[in-house]
């Protein structure tokens, strides 16, 4: 047995990790990036002697692609609960978890689970880590600049209405490079079910992309991250804990960006980001260990302390720094909460028509 040295972490895999199901201490996590506190898998593989393998991934499409395919190699991975996980639970690509291995289940919010319950009938596959809402990240500065000082900065307005994407495009226009984010929110800048399945709408939603496709300079999942923060981008449709890790990384660089976060008048897509073991993972018993670990409110606490996420835990919140627990912009009051949607499968049909306008727009032909 070979085991990474990690002081006391040694003894600690000697006597557990290897007996537990005679797996080879080992463990191979495919995470979001920007997603994790810096000290979460040290501690985990100094206490457990398990080492661990962390890949990072930036979006639904690419996990589900390595999923489907089989035989990913992952014990743990990260999708969004709906319409993501559901669809894969559907196909068979999770295995249940065994509740008995968990006993931090105990610490997760009802309410969350019985929302996820929705993807995941009896909560059998998938134990709830952060959320996010999907909204607008800017550069309070330079829209202001380029809008004028009173101009609203709470609306879908500023990345949908071609006028406005005009006088943003020289300061730089980012969407996420997800066909399941985007039309969801130009559907709801039209003021039309973000979750509708209407062929028509989908045209009124892609007569949208189309128009303000010369002002958007970027589709990328994440790099809108630092690009706000360095001044290189005015405007992002982004998932809130990456932009408030935007104005975190401004404030520490000291360069006079400031980067604020909006959830859209017109409603924002919410994403309960799951932990999932695949049925074909290589040490199912230690990733039963790491999701259980996870539920701890003291590690769950320190990963919402470093990446402004907020995490289902409930005792987990009373270790959640102040200034995070109370930033409207991280846990959303109840008004602004009655704005976020969550989305559902698509049926198949409707997934092909989107993703063939997504790759139109894209292509811009
Ligand atoms: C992490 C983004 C995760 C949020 N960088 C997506 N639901």
């Amino acid at each position: 047995m070979k085991v990474r040295w990690a002081g006391i972490g040694l003894l600690a895999a000697v006597i557990t990790a290897s007996p537990a199901g005679g797996e080879e201490p080992r463990l191979n996590v495919y995470n979001w990036s920007d997603y994790i506190a810096p000290d979460t898998i040290p501690k985990f593989e100094a206490e457990t002697g398990i080492r661990v393998t962390y890949d990072v991934c930036d979006g639904n499409e690419v996990l589900e692609a390595k999923l489907m395919s089989g035989r990913s190699g992952y014990d743990v991975v990260v999708p969004s609960a709906s319409p993501f996980m559901a669809r894969q639970i559907a196909a068979g690509v999770y295995r249940v978890l065994d509740k008995s291995k968990l006993p931090g289940w105990r610490n997760l919010d009802h309410h969350i689970l019985e929302m996820v319950s929705a993807a995941d009938p009896d909560n059998k596959h998938g134990s709830p880590y952060l959320w996010s809402d999907t909204g607008i990240g800017y550069n309070e500065t330079q829209v202001h600049a380029a809008l004028g000082e009173g101009a609203p900065v709470d609306s879908l307005a500023l990345i949908f209405d071609p006028a406005v994407a005009e006088k943003l495009a020289p300061c730089g226009i980012s969407l996420l490079d997800t066909p399941q984010e985007v039309f969801p929110a130009a559907l709801g800048y039209l003021g039309l079910d973000p979750k509708s399945r209407d062929l028509g709408d989908l045209d009124k939603a892609f007569a949208v992309l189309e128009k303000i496709r010369p002002y958007i300079r970027k589709f990328h999942p994440s790099q809108y991250i630092n690009d706000l923060a360095g001044g290189d981008l005015c405007v992002a449709l982004g998932y809130s804990g990456d932009v408030i890790q935007a104005r975190n990384r401004a404030r520490e660089a000291g360069n006079k960006v400031e980067i604020a976060f909006r959830v859209p008048k017109e409603g924002a897509m919410m994403s309960i980001d799951m932990l999932g073991i695949p049925a074909d993972a290589p040490h199912p018993e230690n990733a039963l260990r790491f999701v259980d670990y996870l539920l701890r409110p003291e590690v769950i606490a320190d990963v919402t302390n470093a990446v402004w996420y907020p995490n289902p835990n409930l005792p987990a919140t009373a270790l959640v720094k102040p200034e995070i627990r109370n930033d409207p912009a991280v846990y959303p009051p109840e008004e602004i909460r009655r704005r976020l949607y969550v989305d559902l499968p698509a049926p198949a049909a409707y997934e092909r028509a989107r993703t063939r306008a997504w790759t139109r727009l894209k292509s811009g032909r």
